[in-house]
């Protein structure tokens, strides 16, 4: 491996000394969790930020799933796609809940709503769909589905901080019954570890603040066998100071995308997504695709020649999740039934994609792909 590796991400990181003065400010008032007043800040700066009515901040992105499938009481079957990152499914494990996995468009490697239908049986209750790289699912055709079948949608928005679409600049936030974001210390926005939900209305952010709270409602009433999913008020304080520094993250990202685009184009054998029309993109993830045959060496050779240059992309997400020890012997799992989701698995790397990339360290990366 070369030295100064670059990596595939990097922290956004708040600035030390503006971090220390909150710091102190939380030891002066001794209130460290719990509902305390950095969590309530970050949750109404998040709402404003985001453009959503409410947000119910977590300890990470797969808390807020396991509550989401918990609060919308969830059962039976929920179709699903196989190309995310494992929490998504292992959501509906922890809930007992058989997950069905459909196969994904290749256009943006989310679910194909055209598939969702034949996936629908008399047990299915919801659909878990994914903002795979932010890039946001087609909401429009899957909320006619589950209306069409009285189905709950619950999206993993895990990569789609800030996303946005349509004329009015929706967010993306604001479509399916619920939410949820990762806040993870290699997403857009971090608070190191943390996670959110996004929720309509003031009554379910009420029940889901029971709920990561082991189900208090106050002091002496328990609603239901909820989990401790609370944020601290350090991670919290963090966040606020973080969410001042995102916009030009995700405009530094935004260039390091342009620099890519203007560079692997019209390379046989590669490809990658171009922005899509009318929609805000926050540059999460930045996956080339490789056409062996077309680019004349495969996709792990590629990986591991870029690795020599420690240039340290990642294969997000191969394997599929279909394909880890606990799914594969469902039904749905079998890879006749997910050929574009085991192309895109097999084909796929995401480049090294954050805010502080320098001019140097993109070339670099681009170097080991021009042939
Ligand atoms: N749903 C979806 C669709 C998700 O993608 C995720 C998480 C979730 C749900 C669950 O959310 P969380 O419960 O995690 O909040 C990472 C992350 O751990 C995970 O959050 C993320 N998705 C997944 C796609 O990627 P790894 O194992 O690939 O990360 P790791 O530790 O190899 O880090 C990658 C690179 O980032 C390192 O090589 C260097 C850099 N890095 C990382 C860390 C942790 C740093 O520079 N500093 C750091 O502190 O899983």
């Amino acid at each position: 491996m070369g030295n100064n590796p670059i990596t595939v991400t990097s922290p956004l990181l708040p600035d030390l000394g503006e971090f220390h003065s909150l710091l102190q400010e939380i030891w002066d008032s001794k209130w460290i969790t719990n509902n305390g007043s950095f969590h309530h800040r970050l949750e109404e700066a998040l709402a404003e930020y985001l453009d959503v009515p409410y947000v119910s901040l977590f300890t990470n992105g797969t808390l807020p799933l396991i509550t989401a499938l918990q609060a919308l009481r969830i059962t039976g079957e929920v179709i699903t796609t196989p190309y995310s990152f494992v929490a998504t499914t292992h959501s509906l494990w922890w809930n007992g809940i058989k997950p069905v996995f459909v196969d994904i468009d290749l256009s943006t490697g989310n679910i194909d709503p055209n598939r969702i239908e034949s996936a629908v049986t008399s047990r299915t209750t919801a659909i878990m769909p994914v903002h795979v790289y932010g890039k946001p699912c087609d909401v429009d055709s899957i909320q006619q589905i589950a209306d069409k079948y009285g189905l709950r949608v619950i999206y993993d928005a895990a990569h789609a901080f800030g996303v946005k679409i349509g004329a009015g600049a929706t967010s993306i936030l604001n479509y399916g019954d619920l939410s949820t974001l990762s806040f993870h210390a290699t997403k857009v926005f971090n608070t190191i570890e943390g996670g959110a939900m996004i929720m309509h209305d003031e009554k379910t952010k009420q029940r889901i603040d029971y709920l990561k709270n082991f189900g208090f409602a106050n002091e002496t009433t328990v609603v239901a066998p909820g989990i401790n999913s609370k944020m601290d008020e350090i991670r919290a304080a963090y966040g606020l100071l973080n969410l001042r520094k995102v916009d030009q993250a995700i405009e530094a990202r935004h260039q390091v995308a342009i620099r890519y685009r203007q560079a692997l184009r019209g390379i046989d054998g590669i490809t990658f997504f171009d922005d899509m029309p009318g929609v805000k993109h926050n540059y999460s993830y930045f996956p080339i695709f490789v056409d062996a045959q077309q680019y004349g060496i495969t996709r792990d050779e590629l990986y591991f020649k870029m690795r020599e240059q420690g240039v340290l992309g990642r294969r997000y997400f191969y394997p599929l999740i279909s394909e880890f020890s606990t799914y594969r012997g469902l039904e749905s799992a079998r890879p006749e039934n997910l050929p574009n989701a085991h192309r895109m698995a097999s084909s796929v790397i995401c480049l090294p994609m954050h805010h502080a990339l320098s001019e140097e360290d993109i070339q670099r990366v681009i170097n080991c792909i021009v042939r």
